[in-house]
């Protein structure tokens, strides 16, 4: 490695930091079902417990990102607890996720749905979850609705456009000078004919129409297969509506497989350009990465072990791209120079800078290792096999 790669990865490996999803460390499942596993998080504090966990081993996920029904079903009145359990296992919370998707009311979808009451209802719970990241020093309130219809003609997808402009709009007037509104899109499901935000371009708008602080969230497994994500990533940044991401990887659909599992070249093409953009603008993004995985068959903190540590290999590999010598390609479009640039990139194998990083940090050479040595694993399935395997039994 020259001098300025060493240079570029160390301070690459000094800013990154990603998010934990609460949810990630609880039974989770498909529509077919659930395979429960013994060691799975019960409580919202057993899901601090194991993000704190890989943040202890991995050191660069100081923040839990949280679901307001499924982490605080008392609404702001959790919000003192939640502190709490953030100091207790040396994390803060990160993004708030408002959930108008899965009580009964939804059915026919939350701020796009025909009914004025319930619109207004969802409204409430989004107001509600904006004061509870105030109280717990949040910034980001993440947004994604279930909202949408299954069949030709059943919905008016004009009127739940302006529905939902005035709702987002109405949330984002509610937000502190220093809080954002991040706009998740999703092509399908649960919707199966058509979702409200279907894609960047809705989200897009809808963003711009609710006001400067709301910007668009990409979550990687919500896009048609062979979409070009990192081309609109580029188009956000150059906008300056890029907010974050949900970091997944998938096969088919929105799979929530373990981040790079399928398609690593994809993410680091993504890191690549969001640091292409920060070379030539000499601007830091303003970006929230995040991670948004359900391990139905992994072990949950080993699967989220093993993808911290692919986020920071890709992220690593992409800041040992020439930027210089790209751009100087790309104007002579020198294609195979120029491709060879992040080839090579891509193929430089960063883990023992990344072993010598982690060491000088006083940080686990290799986190999956120390986390097996440890023994949490074999203390927290002890604990909780009891508790989770009793749901199984009520499966039966
Ligand atoms: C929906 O598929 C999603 O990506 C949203 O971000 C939710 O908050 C998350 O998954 C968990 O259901
Ligand atoms: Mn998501």
């Amino acid at each position: 490695m020259t001098d300025r790669q060493t240079d570029a990865l160390v301070r690459a490996l000094s800013a990154f930091q990603i998010e934990l999803p609460s949810w990630g460390f609880a039974n989770t499942g498909t529509r077919f079902g659930k395979f429960l596993q013994p060691a799975a998080a019960t409580t919202t504090e057993e899901k601090f417990s194991d993000a704190g966990q890989v943040h202890h081993w991995t050191g660069v996920c100081p923040t839990i990102a949280l679901h307001v029904l499924w982490d605080l079903p008392r609404g702001v009145q959790d919000t003192g607890p939640v502190r709490a359990l953030a100091v207790k296992y040396g994390l803060r919370a990160g993004s708030i996720n408002p959930n108008v998707f899965q009580d009964q009311i939804y059915k026919y979808g939350s701020l796009g749905n025909p009914d004025p009451a319930v619109r207004e209802q969802a409204l409430a719970h989004i107001l509600e979850s904006v004061e509870i990241a105030k109280g717990l020093g949040s910034r980001d309130l993440s947004l994604w609705f279930a909202d949408g219809s299954n069949y030709p003609g059943t919905q008016n997808i004009r009127h739940r456009r302006r529905w939902f402009e005035e709702g987002l709009r109405a949330a984002h007037s509610r937000l502190a000078d220093d809080q954002r509104m991040l706009v998740e899109y999703k092509p399908f499901e649960p919707a199966f004919y058509h979702t409200d935000i279907a894609d960047w371009g809705m989200a897009l708008l809808f963003a711009q129409s609710a006001g400067p602080k709301a910007k668009v969230l990409v979550d990687t497994g919500h896009h048609y297969a062979s979409q070009n994500i990192e081309q609109i990533v580029t188009w956000l940044l150059d906008l300056n509506m890029l907010g974050g991401f949900h970091f997944n990887d998938r096969r088919y659909a929105d799979d929530d497989l373990t981040m790079g599992s399928i398609d690593p070249y994809q993410v680091f093409r993504i890191f690549h350009e969001i640091l292409h953009f920060e070379w030539e603008t000499g601007k830091r993004g303003d970006i929230a990465y995040m991670i948004d995985q359900s391990h139905n068959l992994k072990g949950k903190i080993e699967a989220m072990i093993q993808t911290v540590t692919t986020a920071v290999e890709l992220y690593a590999k992409a800041s040992l791209v020439d930027h210089e010598k790209l751009a100087h390609c790309q104007a002579k479009c020198a294609l195979v120079d120029a491709e060879s640039c992040l080839k090579d990139a891509f193929s430089t194998d960063v883990r023992p800078a990344m072993r010598e990083w982690a060491l000088s940090r006083g940080l686990a050479a290799d986190p999956m290792d120390a986390f097996r040595q440890s023994g949490y694993l074999e203390r927290i399935t002890a604990e909780r096999s009891q508790k989770n395997m009793a749901a199984v039994t009520s499966y039966a």
